[in-house]
């Protein structure tokens, strides 16, 4: 079958579209009382994953309430996931060593 020139733009553009945004899976690093990376961008339906790298305890709570995210405290190599729906920016913190803190920017 031959396409138009028209048509086979139409079938460029439609292959070049953007996908349908499927979930994204992010990691954060606790280590060395810091979240790595401190900032991180998701798109809406993203999980992101904490694992706590470090010797000692730490968590992932929401500095902003409602607290919907809200880890219990995580031994070495433990780890916890949030999904994050609604666009916004998110900030966390450890609630056992509160300068520790990050942020989630979802688009
Ligand atoms: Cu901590």
């Amino acid at each position: 079958m031959r396409l138009s020139p028209r048509a086979a733009l139409m079938s460029l553009a439609l292959l070049l579209a953007p996908l349908p945004a499927f979930a994204e899976n992010v990691a954060v690093s606790i280590d060395n009382f810091t979240f790595t990376p401190a900032e991180v961008t998701v798109t809406a339906g993203a999980k992101i994953t904490w694992t706590n790298n470090d010797d000692i305890p730490h968590t992932v709570v929401d500095a902003d309430n409602p607290k919907t995210t809200k880890s219990p405290p995580l031994d070495t190599g433990e780890s916890y996931s949030r999904v994050f729906d609604k666009p916004g920016t998110y900030h966390y913190f450890c609630s056992l060593h509160p300068h520790m803190q990050g942020t989630v920017v979802v688009r």
